[in-house]
């Protein structure tokens, strides 16, 4: 399975809204799988549609093995709040307290397209809540203050010579380790 490319801060597909999903096929499933292999590759523990250049309202989740295909995916409710760090796989080595939602509860479609409701709490709902701002072209810099998101960017004015073109390739040898440590697991 492929390792696919993901866009980094700069493509204008990051802030665009995802279209709709309306039809579950083969080739959504394939992507599905592709994003799943990309993330862990990356070492991510989500990653939705548009870092990888596609606009179809879909994200996966991997957090401590409890991995998600959300499609269509909307946020029911949402309870507390409270800080804690982000990263963003489109913005590498730039980190950010941001203010979430600590419990929420996502309702969304499966890969066979079954609705099903999740109820998540800290680092999961973190990761819905990121996730799901990527489907509408929110990213977690935009939930900053000035004076923060001001650094932010200045770190990553450096960062982004790093990806020509604005395109960030893995290594597939950290395909190869990610599948050796599951053949361990
Ligand atoms: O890998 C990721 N880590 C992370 C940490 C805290 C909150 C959200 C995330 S998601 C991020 C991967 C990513 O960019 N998903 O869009
Ligand atoms: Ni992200």
């Amino acid at each position: 399975m492929p390792l696919l490319e993901i866009r980094v801060l700069g493509d204008p597909i990051l802030r665009e809204e995802t279209i709709p999903v309306t039809e579950i096929t083969d080739e959504l499933r394939t992507l599905i799988d592709d994003m799943f292999e990309t993330m862990h590759a990356a070492k991510g523990i989500g990653l939705a549609a548009p870092q990888v250049g596609r606009r179809e309202r879909l994200t996966v989740v991997d957090v401590d093995g409890d991995r998600f295909v959300l499609i269509n995916p909307e946020i029911v409710e949402r309870e507390g709040k409270a800080k804690g760090e982000e990263g963003c796989l489109s913005i590498p080595d730039v980190y950010a307290d941001v203010e979430r939602a600590t419990r929420v509860v996502v309702r969304a479609l499966d890969r066979d397209g079954q609705p099903f409701e999740v109820e998540a709490r800290d680092l999961l709902a973190r990761c819905f809540q990121h996730e799901i701002d990527h489907l509408f072209g929110t990213l977690f810099i935009d939930h900053l203050s000035v004076l923060k998101r001001r650094s932010a960017l200045a770190k990553w004015t450096k960062e982004k010579e790093k990806y020509p073109r604005l395109i960030r390739r893995l290594d597939p040898a950290d395909v190869a380790a990610h599948h050796h440590r599951d053949e361990e697991l």
